[in-house]
C-alpha cells in the first residue's frame, strides 16, 4: 500500500484532470458542450487523440454509471503488460540511459542503481557525459552515496571509449547490472545521435553477452513534446523503454498512453521525486488506478 499510496499522490495533478472530467460526466445531463469539455480535459491530460476518440466511443456506448469502469479497463487494456526490465535473474545487462538535456538521466541512473543494489545485484557505473566536467561530478556524488563503482574519464571527450572502458571494467569486476549515463542532447542534433548509435555498438560488437537495454528519460512536463523527442531518439537507436520522470509536478501522466501506442515504447519506470527512493516500477493496473482516485 506505500507504493500505491507514493504512486497516487505522484498522480495527483494528473488524476484531477482525468477524474474530474469523468466526475463531471456522471454527475450531469450528457450534452453536446458537457462532451467536449470533457474531451478537452482528457486532451490536457495528454492521453492522445486516438485513446480520447476511443474513450468518446464507449461513453456513448455505455450507461453513464459504467462510464468509470469500462474507461478504467479500457486504459488498462491499451498499456503493455508488466513490461518488467530485460533480463532473467542471472543474466548480464547493460542499461544505457539516454535523453534531452535535463530531463533526468543522471538521477535516473542512480535510482536505477539503488533499485537494481536492492535486488542485490553488483552494479557499476559508467560516466559517458564527457562533455562537462560537472556531469561526471553529479554521478560521483551518487556512486559514493551508494558506495559503488564508477568508471569515468575526466579527460577523454569521446563517450564510446569511456563506454569500452567501463564495460571492460565491469566484465573484469564480474558487475551482474552496468548503468551508463549519457550527455544530455537535442533530439535534432543528427552528430549527436550518430554518437548513441556507437555506442549501442560498442557493447553489441565487442561485449555480446551483456543485455543492452536503452531507456530514455522523459520530463512528463513536456506533454506531446517528449513524443517528438522520443521518435526522433528512436529512428536512432533502439529503445526499449522509457523512465518518465517529474511525475510528481504534473497533470500531464496521460502520456504514457500516447507513447506506447505511438511508438511502442512501454514506461518502465516512473520517477516521483529527486531522491533515490522516489522511483516505481511501473504496473499498468497501479498506474490506472491510480489516475482514477480507486485507492484513496
Ligand atoms: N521533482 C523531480 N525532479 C527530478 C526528477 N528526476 C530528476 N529531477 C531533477 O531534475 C533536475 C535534472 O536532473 P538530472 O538528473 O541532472 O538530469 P539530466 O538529464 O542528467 O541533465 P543533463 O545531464 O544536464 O542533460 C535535477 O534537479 C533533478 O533533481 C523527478 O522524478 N522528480
Ligand atoms: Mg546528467
Amino acid at each position: 500500500m506505500a507504493f500505491l499510496g507514493k504512486l497516487f499522490s505522484a498522480l495527483s495533478h494528473t488524476r484531477s484532470s482525468i477524474s474530474d472530467a469523468l466526475e463531471m460526466l456522471t454527475s450531469h445531463k450528457i450534452s453536446p458542450e458537457i462532451l467536449e469539455e470533457f474531451e478537452n480535459c482528457l486532451i490536457g491530460a495528454d492521453l492522445g487523440i486516438q485513446t480520447v476518440d476511443e474513450i468518446l466511443g464507449i461513453i456513448h456506448k455505455n450507461n453513464q454509471s459504467d462510464f468509470y469502469t469500462h474507461v478504467e479497463d479500457y486504459l488498462v487494456s491499451i498499456l503493455p503488460d508488466s513490461p518488467g526490465v530485460q533480463g532473467g535473474s542471472d543474466s548480464l545487462s547493460v542499461i544505457m540511459v539516454v535523453g534531452v538535456n535535463g530531463t533526468g538521466k543522471t538521477t535516473t541512473v542512480a535510482k536505477l542503481a539503488n533499485y537494481y543494489l536492492g535486488q542485490g545485484k553488483k552494479v557499476l557505473l559508467v560516466g559517458c557525459d564527457t562533455y562537462r566536467a560537472a556531469g561526471v561530478e553529479q554521478l560521483a556524488i551518487w556512486a559514493n552515496r551508494l558506495d559503488i563503482r564508477l568508471v569515468c574519464n575526466e579527460k577523454s571527450q569521446e563517450p564510446s571509449a569511456v563506454l569500452y572502458d567501463g564495460m571492460a571494467a565491469g566484465k573484469a569486476l564480474g558487475s551482474e547490472i552496468i548503468i551508463v549515463d549519457t550527455a544530455g542532447r537535442l533530439h535534432t542534433n543528427k552528430n549527436l545521435m550518430q554518437e548513441l548509435a556507437k555506442m549501442e555498438r560498442v557493447v553489441k560488437n565487442k561485449f555480446s553477452h551483456y543485455d543492452l537495454s536503452s531507456l530514455i528519460t522523459i520530463d512528463a512536463n513536456l506533454g506531446q513534446n517528449s513524443f517528438i523527442q522520443a521518435k526522433e531518439f528512436s529512428d536512432h537507436i533502439k529503445l526499449d523503454g522509457a523512465v518518465l520522470t517529474k511525475m510528481d509536478g504534473t497533470a500531464k501522466g496521460g502520456i504514457i498512453f500516447s507513447l506506447y501506442r505511438g511508438l511502442g515504447i512501454p514506461v518502465k519506470f516512473i520517477g516521483i521525486g529527486e531522491d533515490l527512493s522516489d522511483f516505481l516500477s511501473f504496473k499498468r493496473e497501479d498506474y490506472v488506478k491510480s489516475l482514477f482516485g480507486r485507492n484513496k
